[in-house]
This record gives structure tokens, C-alpha cells and sequence, in this order.
């Protein structure tokens, strides 16, 4: 036949199915599922491992402009490759907005940053942080026109931070235009005023960022948040949900029928507010500063229960990453003199997959559909490149990852390809993980072995998100 490749002998689960068939690949597109396919010009042995949708990460950062003090420790190539060595095909970091700037302008800049290095296929979530005039009703429908389909807005953070006034006029434009919105749901006042009273009590230390922001202050913002889409009618994504507050929020904003949805993190599941703590209070905690912090371990239960009730459509990573010991990261000066000037973001974009299945389906929490589900086709759904991508169907892109369920890791940088110099996972053993990752037809990465090459990866333009359109209220 002409058929290039054929995955022959593993079981095939996507979101609804779980199929023993073999998957023949060509031109880069599934052409065929058959239970023998034996004349392919090339043949890969899955027998006793899942074949799957390559994972798609619609939350990571990439060579991000974090200020004149911190450089991100990842660019598209170590970015993409750190993913694709995790299990992921897709990945949709972020074009970032200075204030003050042209929004097209920053994303031509993310377009060089990215052309010609990452190893996989990518698209691009705007973040709006300056709501001009001109980026409301000129910038933003040339950049949704190009293939950038969803943006990110802020209600923290000095440089980033939109007004009540001004992400209901964001809201208005996605409305119109059904574009996406995520917003990142912590409040500016609430944060600033914690902050300022931790600092007059001398509380600097890295565990301090998560007593600054507890969960009241991104449920208050979450609520707010669905409030003004409410009174726009427009759909929202709320992103790296941290714990029940927020998501009881979520919950109720469902149940009135809103089109409120949600994600949540890996950080979320694992990690908690005493990993800030470090040694003795020490910088070391600052290798677990994100935002919004983590929790405790009843927060940890509480997500378990909306990953498993459907509250979150997507588990991404919220890949945000620094290096540890470097003056331009978490040990920057000024970040030594308080929490506040800490960068914010942890590396994950390699984890994210191995930690939620041996987790989530390993530990019997969620199935390997819903797994599938959250870590790669819902993601394709919400962010419109399904079903180009997300599932394993005649026509679709072969993207793929071979999974070995039983396969038991110990996590650690050394085994990591990203380029922070730590992982805050370091030593957490999981049960499961990704073997072989296809891309467009093509084994990129095998036995932890990447062959992919930086500029494989092609810009996705992406459709208008049919989860964006307005309930028409
Ligand atoms: N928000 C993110 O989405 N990532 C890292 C930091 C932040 O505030
Ligand atoms: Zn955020
Ligand atoms: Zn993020």
C-alpha cells in the first residue's frame, strides 16, 4: 500500500474510545484504522502500550518578557523540546503586550522568536494588557483574523493588570469577534494590600507569596470575572484554578448556565504551600512560587473532584519557567529582599502528562478517556484546531504518543529537557509514561531520545473557538 507508517499491535483511547486497532499514517494524517494493517512501508511495534492523542499544553510561556531583571529559562527550542520529550505534539504559549506598545508589534516579535525552533506545532495566545482604542478595534480582529483565535487578560500585576472598565471592553471585542478569554482571576488591591502588610512585618520569605494571595482573593476575582461576562454574555476560560474557592465559583456560574470554563494545574494536585517554605524558610521555597500559590491538600481533593466531575475541560502546566540559582531568576537581588520580587512561574510542560496519569488513572481517579480528554482534546475543542488535532481519526494530523501504563519513573532535572536547572518535582516517582512521541507522522522523541529538530514545528493558525460563541442573552 502507500501507507508510510503503521502503528500496529497497541490499544487506541482517545476521548471516547478505547479501540485495539493498528493506526496506518500517511502524508503526515491518519488514512487508516483496521484491526491488522500489514503493509505499511514502515512498521512500529505498540504491543502493550496505549496509543494516544499527542498531548496539546494550551497554557505554557516561552522566552517571555519578564522585565529587565529575569530572563525565562526556555525559548521555543528547549521549550518544544521539553514537551515533546513529555508527550505533547501541541503546544500554545503566549504572545505578551507591553504596555505601552503595539500589540501586533509583540506578536511579529514571538513570531521570530519562535520561527524556525520549535520542534513542534504551536499557536499563540495573546495576552492584552494595554486596551487601546486602536488594539480593541483594529489590532485585535487582525490578529483573531490570523489564526490567534483566544488572548489572556490579567487582574493582577502592575504591568499586566486591567481595570474593571477595561476587561469589559476586552469582553465586549471577544464577544463580537468569538474570540476566547482567559483570564487570570487574582485581585490586584486585595494582593497589594497583603503584601505591603506582610512586608511591614518583616514577612519577606518566599512562603509569604502564598499567605499574600489565599484563596478569598482569587475566589473574589473568579466571581467578578464571571460577573462581567455575565453581564457582556460572553464565554470565559479561568485558568490555573488553584482550589475549591475558585472552582465553587466555576461550579455555580454553571449551574445559571453561563459558559464558564475552567483549567487547572499539575502544581494544583501535588504541591502545596509548605514547599514555599523551603529549608527552614530559606530561598530554596522559591522554586515552588507560582500563581496562584498552591494549596493544601484539602484544595488538592477538591480538584480531584472537579477533574473528575468535568468542572475543568483542560489540565495544562502553566509552564513558567526560571532558573533557581541564577541572579536573572528566583535568586535574582531584589528577589532575596522580598517574595514580591520573586518570579513567578514554575517548569512543567514535560511533567504535566506522566503526573496526571499516574495520579489521576493510575490511582483509579479518572479514566484514560478522561485523561485524554483533559490533556489533549478538549484543549483542541476550546482553542479550534479540532479535529486536526486532539484525536486519533481518519483525516486528523498523526500526532501521537505511546504510552506505557506500567512504565515507573522516578522524576528528576537530570532526566528533564527543559531549560530550568530544577524540577519541583524532584524525586516524585510515577507509574506511567510516554515512550514514543509522533508528530505530523514523524518519531521525534524515542526512549527519552529526541529526534525532532528545531523548525518541525509549523505555526498553527487556528480556528474561532466554537466554545466562544455567546449564549445570546
Ligand atoms: N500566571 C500564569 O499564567 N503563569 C505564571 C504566572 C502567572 O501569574
Ligand atoms: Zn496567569
Ligand atoms: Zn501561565
Amino acid at each position: 500500500s502507500d501507507l508510510d507508517l503503521a502503528i500496529r499491535g497497541g490499544t487506541v483511547i482517545t476521548a471516547s474510545d478505547t479501540i485495539r486497532c493498528d493506526v496506518g499514517i500517511r502524508n503526515g494524517r491518519v488514512a487508516l484504522l483496521a484491526e491488522a494493517i500489514t503493509d505499511a512501508k514502515k512498521t512500529i511495534d505498540a504491543s502493550g502500550l496505549y496509543v494516544m492523542p499527542g498531548g496539546i499544553d494550551s497554557h505554557v510561556h516561552l522566552d517571555q518578557d519578564s522585565g529587565p531583571d529575569i530572563t525565562m529559562a526556555d525559548g521555543f527550542e528547549t521549550g518544544s523540546r521539553s514537551a515533546a520529550a513529555g508527550g505533547n505534539t501541541t503546544i500554545i504559549p503566549f504572545a505578551l503586550q507591553v504596555k505601552g506598545s503595539s500589540l501586533r508589534g509583540c506578536v511579529s516579535d514571538y513570531h521570530a522568536k519562535a520561527e524556525g525552533k520549535s520542534l513542534i506545532d504551536y499557536g499563540f495566545h495573546l495576552i492584552v494588557s494595554d486596551p487601546t482604542p486602536t488594539v480593541l478595534n483594529q489590532e485585535l480582529p487582525a490578529l483573531f483574523a490570523d489564526g490567534c483565535t483566544s488572548f489572556k487578560v490579567f487582574m493582577t500585576y502592575d504591568d499586566l493588570v486591567l481595570n474593571d472598565r477595561q476587561l469589559l471592553e476586552v469582553f465586549s471585542v471577544a464577544r463580537r469577534e468569538q474570540a476566547l478569554v482567559m483570564v487570570h482571576a487574582e485581585g490586584y488591591d486585595t494582593i497589594k494590600f497583603m503584601t505591603e502588610t506582610l512586608e511591614a512585618a518583616g514577612k519577606t520569605a518566599p512562603y509569604y507569596h502564598g499567605v499574600s494571595r489565599p484563596e478569598v482573593i482569587e475566589r473574589e476575582a473568579s466571581h467578578r470575572a464571571i460577573s462581567h461576562a455575565e453581564l457582556i454574555d460572553v464565554p470565559i476560560m479561568i485558568v490555573h484554578v488553584s482550589g475549591r474557592e475558585a472552582m465553587e465559583q466555576i461550579r455555580w456560574a454553571k449551574q445559571r448556565g453561563l459558559k464558564v470554563y475552567a483549567e487547572t494545574c499539575p502544581q494544583y494536585i501535588t504541591l502545596t504551600a509548605d514547599d514555599m517554605k523551603g529549608a527552614n524558610m530559606d530561598m530554596s521555597g522559591a522554586k515552588y512560587v507560582c500563581s496562584p500559590p498552591p494549596r493544601d491538600t484539602d484544595s488538592q481533593k477538591a480538584i480531584w473532584e472537579g477533574l473528575s466531575q468535568g468542572v475543568f475541560h483542560t489540565f495544562s502546566s502553566d509552564h513558567c519557567p526560571f532558573f533557581y540559582d541564577s541572579p536573572r531568576g528566583k535568586l535574582s537581588p531584589k528577589g532575596q529582599t522580598s517574595f514580591k520580587y520573586v518570579p513567578n512561574g514554575i517548569p512543567g510542560v514535560e511533567t504535566r502528562m506522566p503526573i496526571l496519569w499516574s495520579e489521576g488513572v493510575a490511582k483509579g481517579r479518572i479514566s484514560a478517556n478522561e485523561f485524554v480528554a483533559l490533556t489533549s482534546t478538549n484543549h483542541a475543542k476550546i482553542y479550534g484546531l479540532y479535529p486536526k488535532k486532539g484525536t486519533i481519526a481518519v483525516g486528523s494530523d498523526a500526532d501521537i504518543v505511546l504510552w506505557d501504563p506500567n512504565r515507573k519513573e522516578v522524576l528528576r532535572q537530570e532526566i528533564l529537557h527543559h531549560g530550568s536547572d530544577y524540577t519541583p518535582w524532584e524525586g516524585f516517582a510515577v507509574t506511567g509514561y510516554p515512550v514514543m512521541t509522533i508528530a505530523r507522522g514523524r518519531v521525534i522523541v524515542e526512549d527519552g531520545k529526541v529526534l525532532g529538530k528545531p523548525g518541525d514545528g509549523q505555526f498553527l493558525k487556528r480556528d474561532k473557538s466554537p466554545y466562544a460563541v455567546p449564549a445570546g442573552a
